[in-house]
């Protein structure tokens, strides 16, 4: 094999793309797939690959210390792509500390090892940490986040990942760690838990249940297709410049409210509904607490510099997020039994 890549999170939404992804376009590399399988992470997300030569997966924590120190004697890994994290802002309302733990603990021991056992070759290794726009805060009615804004998290989610970006920083600059850096817009497509915006409306309207849009629906949000970001991460992991950051997203903004009535009116177009019948479920409920206004991706550097675009349209890629929902029914059944129930009455029922 060419070279040994550890890919952290990878059965979850974002990382199972991810492994699908370097394991089917580049056989000459060996892929790690590390994961705790937390409530998010889901082996049903890569049956497909499985069982690929060219790919295992490791079940362990990102904070074990003394097993991550191990992983990386027992096997000699080139680079890593780090996308395991807590990744729902509402839990991290809910319990912040485990956001902590994981998201900057993790990623410090990652790093650590990485500085241990690597002989910082900028040519042959790489740490790439895939991270969130919302390390930048919150946008009024217009402007971008670039990679010039000022780190300005408001959730402790969105504080998590920004400890451990600057984390990453702090090894590049003191260690001469090969490190490079993305932030992206929200994300959809397969996989995604249904936690998130889209796929919870989907299965809310299929099982005729409340849609619970937060405050007024107004906030805005930029949304890229999933496999568009696991194109800008490829280009990234090839071709990007050790020490720096690349902001990534769609240029695809939408208002909540208007997001929703979209997904709504499609369910009602693909499950043979009258018009309008999903609409009635929409329910305004109690806002997020520092719900963040408006993110916005200013996308160039990536375009010009490395030549990535988007490249399925938002209408395109919302139909077919809802096709995959309505036709998975085994899947989103197993991700949604047991734990999330629990989860689900806490955020949308007790308070
Ligand atoms: P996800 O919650 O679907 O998946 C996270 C994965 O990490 C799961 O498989 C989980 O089991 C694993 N994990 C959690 N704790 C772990 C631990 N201690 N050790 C090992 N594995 C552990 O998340 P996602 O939406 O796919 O996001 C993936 C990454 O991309 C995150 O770092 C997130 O911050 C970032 N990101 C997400 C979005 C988005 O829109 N979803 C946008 C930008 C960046
Ligand atoms: O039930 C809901 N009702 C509602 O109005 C939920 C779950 C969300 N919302 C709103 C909150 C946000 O304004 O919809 C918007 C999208 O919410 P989420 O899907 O929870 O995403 P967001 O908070 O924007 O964060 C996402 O994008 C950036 C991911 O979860 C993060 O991991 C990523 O870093």
């Amino acid at each position: 094999m060419e070279k040994t890549i550890l890919i952290t999170g990878g059965a979850g939404f974002i990382g199972s793309h991810v492994v699908r992804w370097f394991v089917t376009h580049y056989p000459q590399y060996q892929i790690l797939n590390l994961d705790l399988l937390t409530y998010a992470g889901n082996l049903e997300n890569l049956t497909d690959i499985e069982h690929q030569p060219n790919y295992r997966f490791i079940k362990g924590d990102i904070t074990d210390e003394a097993f991550i120190q191990q992983l990386f004697t027992q096997y000699q890994i080139d680079a890593v792509i780090h996308l395991a994290a807590e990744s729902h802002v509402d839990r991290s309302i809910m319990d912040p500390l485990a956001f902590v733990r994981t998201n900057v603990l993790g990623t410090a021991v990652l790093l650590n090892a990485c500085r241990r056992h690597w002989d910082m070759n900028l040519e042959k290794h790489l740490f790439y940490q895939v991270s969130t726009d919302e390390v930048y805060g919150s946008l009024g009615p217009t402007g971008y986040f670039s990679e010039h804004s000022r780190y300005d998290p408001r959730s402790p989610y969105a504080a998590s990942k920004a400890g451990a970006d600057h984390l990453v920083r702090a090894y590049f600059h003191t260690y001469q760690l090969p490190v490079v850096i993305s932030n992206c817009s929200n994300n959809y497509g397969p996989y995604q838990f249904p936690e998130k915006l889209i796929p919870l409306v989907i299965r809310n309207i299929q099982q005729n249940k409340p849609i619970p849009v937060y405050g007024k629906g107004e906030n805005v949000r930029d949304w890229l297709w999933v496999e568009d970001h696991v194109r800008a991460i490829d280009l990234i992991f090839h071709h990007g410049k050790r020490g720096e950051t690349y902001t990534i997203g769609g240029n695809n903004e939408w208002k909540n409210i208007d997001l929703v009535k979209l997904i709504c009116r499609l369910m009602d177009e693909k499950l043979g509904r009258p018009p309008g019948s999903s609409e009635r479920l929409i329910t305004f409920v109690k806002d997020r607490a520092g719900h963040d206004q408006r993110y916005a991706i200013d996308a160039s550097r990536i375009r010009q510099e490395l030549g990535w675009e988007p490249s399925v349209s938002f209408e395109e890629g919302i139909s077919r997020t809802i096709d995959w929902y309505l036709s998975h029914q085994e899947w989103l059944e197993h991700v949604t039994s047991g734990t999330y129930q629990q989860y689900y009455e806490q955020q949308y029922v007790i308070r």
